[in-house]
């Protein structure tokens, strides 16, 4: 086999290092609360990004430069790409990647047929995986390209394309079993509307329910045992996605009986999409039991669209970390680099560059959540705001003792509520500072 890459194996060098081509901060193997850093961050690449990104953007055709495609449609680029793929996560050291099953094959002028050219690729990777040990993080199904999704996929007008849809999806579950994917996505791209005129939101989001209950089924009769993940996104391309946030999606996956079978995979672009930041949907998803998997990524504040940068901000990955800490960690999920080079950055060498400063970016994000942990100042400070929820009135209260007429009751006796306490905001601020 060939060598696409002319770079060697990615190290750990450590803080000092000057080589743009090593790790300053994540070294695999060391421990941080108890766990390597391999284990906790299960840093995976995204298949369509890194190996199928073009370069192209709404005014311009693509300026990435691979040498290794010949950009056609054909089965041997495909599998050609495979390879390259595989080199270039083992050279970095990335233990999952991602794809959607349109990424890796080309689509034929059937089902039938795209299903046999993914059949001849998805054995090549299988033996890839068996070769270096890299592993699925999950599967998906790309239902937001092809014309034929124009109205959606799961919530069409068309009962047909919703057929179809099934029938990728089947094939789509299939293969994550096959290649033993830790989790399988469900990202609705063209499930929403973009006007209302045209939509019955109440029949879309039914449709959607009875076809995600379908997907359990059918999982459930192969024995495909991974989790299903949501991803929420507010928009684009669609003007509303119904997955809007996390609080959205949990309501929806209630309403349709699904909340055991799925969790969330939160990203950070759509997260402030949605007007929310990331520390906010996974807090929103930790509480409730549903944080799974996230899409490490960033927007940018002065672009109003899903950039999907790479993550090199430290507060942003010490946020994300400290809060997933919090929730026990992310396992089977991981931290998952749906993230671009920019079209400027159109060598092979600038995907190296990209990943690293990720993976360093997450890597220091996770020593210093683990230091606020160890340290326990923010933690102390903020069971103390809530004091008077562990005794007394604030307890009963708690333990569903009082009601409106007794409350009313002892606040009458008492006459004046305790004095409020600062909330600390600019203090707390300054503390967070203190480890970056
Ligand atoms: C698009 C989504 C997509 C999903 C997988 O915005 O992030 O890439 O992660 O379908
Ligand atoms: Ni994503
Ligand atoms: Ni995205």
């Amino acid at each position: 086999m060939p060598d696409y890459f002319d770079v060697p194996a990615i190290a750990y060098e450590g803080p000092d290092s000057k080589n743009p081509l090593a790790f300053r901060w994540y070294n695999p193997d060391e421990i941080v609360e108890g766990k390597s850093m391999r284990e906790h961050l299960r840093f995976s690449v995204v298949y369509w990004h890194t190996f199928r990104g073009t370069g192209s953007d709404p005014f311009g055709v693509g300026t990435a430069h691979r040498p290794w495609d010949d950009g056609s449609d054909s089965l041997d680029n495909a599998v050609r790409r495979v390879h390259v793929a595989f080199e270039f996560m083992e050279k970095l050291g990335a233990p999952f990647y991602a794809f959607h099953d349109r990424d890796v094959a080309p689509e034929g002028a059937t089902l039938a047929e795209s299903n046999k050219n993914l059949d001849a690729v998805v054995k090549v990777l299988k033996e890839e995986q068996q070769r270096t040990g890299i592993q699925l993080l999950w599967g998906t199904q790309n239902m937001f390209s092809h014309p034929r999704y124009m109205h959606g996929a799961a919530t069409t007008c068309n009962a047909d394309v919703f057929a179809y849809a099934a029938a990728q999806v089947k094939k789509a579950l299939e293969v994550s079993l096959e290649l033993g994917a830790a989790g399988h996505v469900f990202w609705g791209g063209r499930e929403g509307y973009q006007n209302l005129y045209n939509t019955n939101m109440k029949r879309e989001i039914d449709n959607l329910g009875r076809f995600l209950n379908m997907a359990v089924d059918y999982a459930d009769k192969i024995g495909y045992k991974g989790v299903f993940y949501i991803e929420p996104k507010p928009k684009e391309p669609t003007k509303h996605q119904y997955d809007s946030d996390a609080a959205a999606c949990i309501n929806f996956l209630r309403a349709y009986n699904l909340t055991d079978r799925f969790k969330l995979n939160i990203e950070t672009n759509h997260a402030t999409l949605a007007g929310h930041t990331m520390m906010h949907e996974l807090e929103y998803a930790g509480m409730q039991g549903m944080l799974g998997s996230i899409d490490a990524n960033t927007g940018d504040m002065l672009l109003g669209w899903d950039t999907d940068q790479f993550p090199t901000d430290i507060y942003l990955t010490a946020q994300t970390m400290l809060t997933i800490l919090k929730y026990g960690g992310l396992a089977p999920g991981g931290v998952n680099f749906d993230a671009k080079v920019r079209r400027e950055s159109f060598e092979p060498i600038d995907l190296f560059h990209a990943h690293i400063g990720g993976m360093d970016a997450f890597a220091r994000g996770l020593k210093i959540a683990a230091a606020i942990r160890a340290d326990g100042e923010l933690d102390r400070l903020l069971q103390e705001r809530y004091a008077s929820w562990d005794s007394g009135i604030g307890q009963e209260i708690s333990a569903g003792k009082q009601s409106f007429e007794s409350l009313e009751q002892y606040i009458m006796a008492k006459g004046n509520p305790a004095p409020n306490v600062s909330g600390r905001q600019e203090m707390l601020e300054n503390l967070i500072n203190r480890y970056l």
